[in-house]
């Protein structure tokens, strides 16, 4: 790995004692609660051992004092009174809520008891992790599964893997490189001010609204500090929200056909010769092929498909074309479509032929990611192969090393080709509407595992369903760690998590899989980083030269982003100029899509359930349901039981627009069902014309940590839950995005 130049203000001590004895101690947020590993700075205030103050640390380089409502309630959540704070053992039927404390050695001895029995009995292969998305689990997942459990299946079970695989794939395939993100000089000193850095003349925001998700460790200020100098936004959303309001275009699509507008858009700079010659020249591979396919796709029809008015693509087009530069920030609506892997190909070759990638101010490309992930100690061929779904989905395999989440549903209910017997579930919730579609039947499927075992910080519909034994995890107040926004692939910052306090008997995910570890597989955890805590953080930091206490006292230190890296060999492994694909260049036509037997060239697939595809389906669901657009005070499921939070939003809501409201005899406040033939959910009517008049927009994550926690009501987690309305295994030819942004519904009022 090429040196890497870091940046740190030198600050003052991460920790410090106040006149009054309180101590002030300098860390860096992840999870949990919940968030992406973005890193934002805090300030604990600890008084006699307890948290009496949250602030943000002006001293973070990127945030500057800056926190989300979900941060500045981290005490409430810390000190809740259902918070888990030791081991539980279920002690009546699942679904009861009967339990009692255990310690963490019996809790320990009962695991390692039930794994080797099952191992025994049904083979390694019939125990799975689930975990969800970018918590600090997911660095422990395959250490956990591989190492201490020794199965090969770790499941994301979110329908298509429809969350950044479609990008990661569309990245990997055409660049072979790491997630691309919109540069907003997070690796660099002076920030907008640094002479290395070009103010973006644009920033084409795609299905992504940055400033409530902080996606993967963007930080949504950033644009708008860059707004404040002169960034200007353009949109494709559905929805008029915020930012929107402030943006010089929205392209306000038919939710889905997303493709068609990136092709058109294509179709117009390639047309009109807007785009860079020489980098196309020079850098790219199967230009000829992409404009033969953008043929196929002028404005005139794409304004047809999309409902957005052909006039406004031909001039989006044409300043994408000519303002140079300009950052390109894909969000969750490309990969929540079977058509994403096209969609992200698409906008890929957008920022590419335009000479937008890796340019300061552009689109910086992402390198492979710098840490491990823990697994290092490979099972043997026979069981890798075993791993759910990877015959059938091979560009899954390549990209990620977890079952496909729609096949493991089947395996589940089947039994084939083998019967699953054991679950970890480690960072997720997925019965409440988050890491699923169809979540009654992975509720039927789950309940027929002999064992369940779950890591959280309270009860949640899914522990209370199907958990046999519980771990309480501490928040990353409690523990030491390491937070690298976009998990070190693209630029940023590197960040020391600084334990402040204690909770009960809470352990981090780290601390878990280390102790475990060490009692069931002491010969895979032998090595000295399994040692403790501080010998696991020096050993990921190892590639910085630097120790864990060294970055403690730092805090935080930023990493430098190289611009023009395919011209400084900084992409590939041989350490040549170029993209690390087979023919060195970005491959517009990709031959890796060629080879997995996908079309090599991006293409549009109408959404199979649209009122196009399915006029049959339009006459009893008119409306096209969109669902999860983030919001402040809720990351997925959590948050629900937090008080200052749930004031914020205190219901499910979907949004209507009036004249459709009006036509249904729905008011604002009106708690309403949404339906379709694949199940249906109640939800708080929010009447507003920030969605188009054929479209509602319903929230996703809900339950209520009020409502009764015995089955089958689960906390209610049945009510509001709008992945009932979602198919299983609509998904893409490569496995990848499901129709969670873009399917049929009809609305009504309920009782
Ligand atoms: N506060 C908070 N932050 C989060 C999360 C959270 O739950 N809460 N979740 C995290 C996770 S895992 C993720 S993946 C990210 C996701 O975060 P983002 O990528 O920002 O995605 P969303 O908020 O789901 O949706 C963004 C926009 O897509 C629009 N949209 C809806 N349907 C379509 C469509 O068909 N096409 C287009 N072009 N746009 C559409 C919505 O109107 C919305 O404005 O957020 C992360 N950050
Ligand atoms: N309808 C609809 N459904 C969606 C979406 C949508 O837009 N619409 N978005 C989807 C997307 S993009 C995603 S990524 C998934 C997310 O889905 P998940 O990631 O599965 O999120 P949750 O279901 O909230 O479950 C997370 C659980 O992990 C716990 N937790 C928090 N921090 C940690 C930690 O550090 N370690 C461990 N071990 N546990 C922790 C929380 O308390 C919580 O109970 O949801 C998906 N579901
Ligand atoms: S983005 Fe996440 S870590 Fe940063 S302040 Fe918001 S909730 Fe906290
Ligand atoms: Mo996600």
């Amino acid at each position: 790995m090429a040196s890497v130049a870091l940046y740190y203000n030198k600050a003052s001590e991460w920790k410090k004692t106040l006149a009054d004895g309180t101590e002030v101690i300098r860390t860096c947020a992840w999870s949990p609660p919940g968030c992406h590993g973005v890193g934002c700075g805090l300030r604990l205030y600890v008084k006699d051992g307890n948290l009496v103050k949250v602030e943000g640390d002006p001293e973070h380089p990127i945030t500057k004092g800056r926190l989300c409502v979900r941060c500045l309630a981290l005490k409430e959540y810390i000190y809740h009174p259902d918070r888990l704070k030791y081991p539980m053992k279920r002690t009546g039927r699942r679904g009861e809520n009967k339990w009692e404390r255990i310690s963490w050695d019996e809790a320990y001895d009962i695991i390692i008891a039930k794994t080797r029995e099952i191992a025994a009995k049904y083979g390694q292969e019939s125990i799975i992790v689930f975990c969800g998305t970018g918590r600090q689990a997911v660095r422990f997942q395959y250490a956990l599964a591989t190492m201490a459990l020794g199965t090969p299946n770790v499941c994301y079970s979110q329908s298509g893997w429809s969350c950044k695989g479609p990008r990661d794939t569309a990245c990997l395939y055409l660049l072979g490189a790491g997630y691309t993100e919109f540069d907003y000089a997070a690796g660099l000193p002076g920030r907008y001010d640094d002479p290395e850095f070009v103010l973006p003349k644009y920033v084409l925001l795609w299905g992504k609204e940055p400033l409530r998700s902080n996606a993967d460790g963007t930080w949504g200020h950033a644009l708008i500090e860059m707004m404040k100098r002169g960034t200007k936004v353009i949109m494709a959303d559905p929805r008029m929200n915020w930012l929107a309001t402030r943006s010089e275009h929205v392209m306000r699509l038919r939710p889905g056909t997303d493709t068609a507008l990136a092709l058109a858009l294509l179709h117009v700079i390639i047309n009109e010769g807007l785009y860079d010659r020489e980098f196309v020249e020079k850098w790219t591979h199967g230009f000829e092929e992409l404009k033969q396919r953008v043929q196929q796709y002028p404005p005139s029809w794409a304004a047809e498909v999309t409902e957005v008015p052909e006039e406004q693509i031909i001039e989006v087009a044409r300043i994408l074309g000519t303002a140079k530069p300009w950052g390109l920030c894909m969000g969750l609506a490309c990969d929540q479509n079977p058509n994403g892997v096209q969609l992200t190909h698409a906008l890929i070759a957008l920022a590419a032929i335009t000479g937008n990638l890796d340019v300061p101010g552009g689109t910086v490309v992402g390198r492979p990611m710098v840490m491990d992930f823990g697994s290092n100690a490979p099972l043997p061929q026979e069981l890798m192969d075993k791993v759910i779904g990877q015959k059938e989905y091979p560009a899954l395999a390549l990209l990620l090393n977890t079952t496909h989440p729609d096949l493991t549903l089947d395996t589940l209910e089947t039994g084939k080709p083998y019967e699953l017997k054991m679950a970890w579930i480690s960072s997720t919730n997925l019965l409440a509407p988050t890491n699923s579609a169809q979540p009654k039947r992975w509720y039927d499927a789950l309940r027929k595992l002999e064992f369940i075992v779950a890591t959280d910080t309270f009860f949640n519909p899914t522990i209370m369903a199907l958990a046999d034994l519980v771990l309480p995890l501490s928040t990353f107040a409690e523990h030491d760690g390491i937070v690298l926004n976009h998990q070190g692939g693209t630029m940023g910052i590197i960040g020391a998590i600084n334990k402040a306090i204690r909770v009960g008997e809470c352990k981090s995910d780290l601390e878990i899989v280390m102790e475990l570890g060490k009692r069931i597989n002491l010969e895979a955890f032998a090595g000295e980083k399994w040692e403790n805590t501080e010998k696991y953080l020096d050993n990921e930091l190892k590639y910085l030269g630097m120790t864990f206490n060294e970055l403690r006292e730092k805090v935080c230190v930023q990493q430098h982003i190289q611009y023009y890296k395919h011209e400084k060999g900084l992409i590939r492994p041989d350490g040549q100029p170029g993209f690390n694909t087979t023919t060195g260049k970005i491959e517009l036509y990709s031959l890796m899509l060629e080879a997995l037997g996908e079309d090599p060239l991006p293409y549009y697939e109408e959404p199979r359930f649209s009122p196009v595809s399915r006029p049959d389906l339009a006459r009893e669901y008119p409306l096209i349901l969109t669902t999860g657009a983030r919001n402040y005070a809720y990351f997925h499921s959590e948050q629900r039981q937090i008080p200052s939070l749930r004031e914020l939003v205190p219901d499910p809501l979907v949004e209507i627009h009036p004249e459709t409201a009006a036509k249904l005899g729905i008011k604002d406040c009106d708690w309403v069902w949404i339906e379709n033939l694949w199940g249906r959910c109640k939800q708080k009517a929010k009447v507003t014309p920030i969605v188009k008049p054929n479209v509602v927009a319903a929230a996703h994550g809900w339950w209520f940590p009020e409502k009764e926690a015995d089955a089958p009501s689960l906390f209610g987690v049945w009510e509001a839950n709008v992945n009932c309305l979602i198919p299983h295994k609509e998904i893409g030819k490569l496995g990848f995005g499901a129709y969670y942004k873009s399917i049929p519904c009809k609305v009504y009022k309920a009782d």
